[in-house]
């Protein structure tokens, strides 16, 4: 079995030829901007400010630390930390160190947590005390008994684990790596029963974190707020904090997305562009609180995670008084932006256009074939920073993507004659919550796993604020159980908040599918088919 797939070798070779990969590792990468940028701010946490030189010492002592403790080149460490400063130099630490970090999200509980940690072999798991009224401890102590998990780094009051605070050490030469190889670990929002892992290398993801900064505009004047957590591929690199600090601009970390925490922020350090999901964009239009706070530092917001459409997208410039930019990105690769200069028309009603003129991108049908230009069909795509294949996922990988090479997204898109792409909707069994995906088969099967749920089928239905939210149809066997004792049985097995079904609703049977088919995928998308026209 292989870890990961590389991309062959004609493709690896043109890609370096054409000045896409560099080289650079991502120790490298912090290296530079230090030299270039020594004392200008790189990150605000509240009143804590780093310079570009701390970060940097920090990280090289975090690697030394890490290194110390006995964390390997090669090994993988979950990392599950809030929007801190020492994300920055925990991640970088690790970098340096040649360890994978295997980027979590913080609502993730023990079951997607034991999950990375078991596909991952990860040795070690970072986290904070306790976040969003959690205690992230427990939960740790839970995971290190079940898996390989051998160190718990614990920001803050480290209970029976090790303090992150004891980490940092001196030393001398840090490992070699390899700009070719994995860097870390981002999560896939999946389709499929197992949470997929994906592999990106230092080579194709600074790729993507240069241009980014160059389309998005980035410079030294740039002050970014990461409004979403911090690890997702969103706000760390389309363009994200990497492109900020490729850029020498500044990152100001918010500990929530809402309103009365962002505005103030906004308004104090003169905040110029930011990244979020739609209902955050529409939450920000409609507070009131916009009127009590100066937002005119803002530049633009990309909205992007989740389809953002036009009626919104048309009332960003009047009322947060600045441009919008459409982001449609996976952490699989590919990441479109609407770009400065397109007509507003343009930037209002789709996605935006790829990175790179070495995006290849399909647009095909049910069978494979192109569609006529114009028409709507699922998106393939390859390129200079799309994976190949996932990690540790033989089997999944000759379905997700083609024999020669094209990643499957599961989106279903026209293309405009500009080459902009506008998302039309989705032919992958996946909830889209408001930017946060939910793969329909894993929450399946941990319902089919209660004793009274005979089957489930979990389909996402419209909504106007998030997009959709998640129901799920159950046929029970003996005493139907409740909406509610069903969602505390979920929770109950560790799953994140965000993947527990808005909605439970007991059937008695499941319609037919047609043809007599039985499969769960075909019953989601008939409910699902049901479900809308009945609205
Ligand atoms: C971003 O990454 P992921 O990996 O959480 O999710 C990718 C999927 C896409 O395949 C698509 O289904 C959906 O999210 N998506 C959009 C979208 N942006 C992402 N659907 C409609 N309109 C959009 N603008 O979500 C992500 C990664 C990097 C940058 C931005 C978003």
């Amino acid at each position: 079995m292989n870890d990961w797939t590389p991309w062959p070798e004609e493709f690896a070779r043109r890609y370096r030829e054409a000045g896409y990969w560099t080289g650079e590792t991502f120790g490298d990468f912090l290296a530079a901007r230090a030299e270039a940028f020594a004392d200008r701010i790189a990150v605000v946490d509240g009143d804590r400010r780093w310079t570009y030189r701390e970060l940097d010492e920090r990280a090289s002592a975090m690697a030394h630390g890490f290194l110390a403790r006995g964390i390997e080149p090669g090994d993988r460490v979950v990392v599950q930390l809030p929007n801190v400063a020492e994300y920055t130099s925990v991640v970088f630490g690790l970098f340096r160190a040649g360890a994978l970090p295997v980027f979590a999200l913080p609502p993730h509980r023990s079951a997607e947590i034991s999950a990375f940690c078991e596909i991952t072999g990860a040795v070690a798991y970072v986290i904070a005390d306790s976040s969003g009224g959690f205690d992230f401890r427990a939960l740790a102590s839970e995971v290190k008994e079940a898996t390989a998990l051998e160190h718990v780094f614990v920001l803050g009051d480290p209970g029976e684990h090790t303090a992150l605070a004891d980490v940092p050490a001196a030393g001398g030469d840090l490992p070699e790596v390899r700009s070719g190889d994995v860097a870390f670990l981002q999560l896939s929002g999946g389709s499929t029963g197992i949470p997929k892992l994906i592999p990106r290398t230092h080579d194709d993801y600074l790729y993507s974190v240069r241009e980014s900064a160059v389309i998005c505009e980035l410079g030294e004047d740039t002050v970014y707020l990461v409004a979403l957590p911090v690890a997702h591929n969103f706000p760390m690199s389309s363009p994200g904090i990497l492109g900020v600090l490729h850029a020498g601009g500044r990152i100001v970390l918010a500990p929530a997305p809402s309103p009365d925490v962002v505005f103030p922020l906004i308004a104090r350090e003169g905040v110029t562009s930011t990244g979020v999901v739609p209902p955050i964009a529409l939450q920000w239009m409609n507070s009131p609180a916009r009127a009590e706070h100066d937002l005119s530092s803002l530049r633009v917001i990309q909205v992007g995670g989740a389809k953002f459409v036009p009626e919104a997208a048309r009332r960003v410039r009047a009322e947060l008084g600045c441009a919008l930019q459409q982001v449609f990105g996976m952490a699989e690769g590919l990441v479109n932006y609407t770009r400065f200069d397109d007509p507003d028309e343009v930037v209002v009603t789709s996605q935006g256009r790829p990175i790179s003129p070495d995006d290849e991108i399909r647009i095909v049908d049910g069978d494979g074939a192109e569609v006529p230009p114009g028409e709507v069909g699922e998106l393939l795509t390859r390129g200079p920073y799309t994976i190949r294949g996932y990690y540790r996922a033989d089997a999944h990988n000759l379905v997700a993507f083609t024999p020669d090479g094209f990643y499957r997204t599961g989106d279903l898109v026209r293309r405009l004659p500009t080459g902009h792409l506008v998302v039309e909707g989705r032919a992958k069994d996946q909830i889209n919550r408001g930017g946060e995906k939910i793969a329909a088969e894993e929450i399946e099967n941990h319902l089919l796993a209660h004793p009274a749920v005979h089957d489930a089928a979990v389909v996402g239905i419209p909504d106007d604020y998030l997009g959709e939210r998640t129901c799920a149809f159950v046929i029970a066997t003996g005493e139907p159980p409740t909406g509610p004792a069903l969602r505390a049985f979920l929770r109950g097995r560790g799953l994140a908040a965000y993947k527990i079904p808005d909605r439970i609703q007991l059937v008695d049977a499941f319609p037919h599918t047609g043809v007599g088919k039985t499969s769960r995928r075909d019953l989601r998308r008939a409910l699902a088919d049901t479900f809308r026209k009945a609205q």
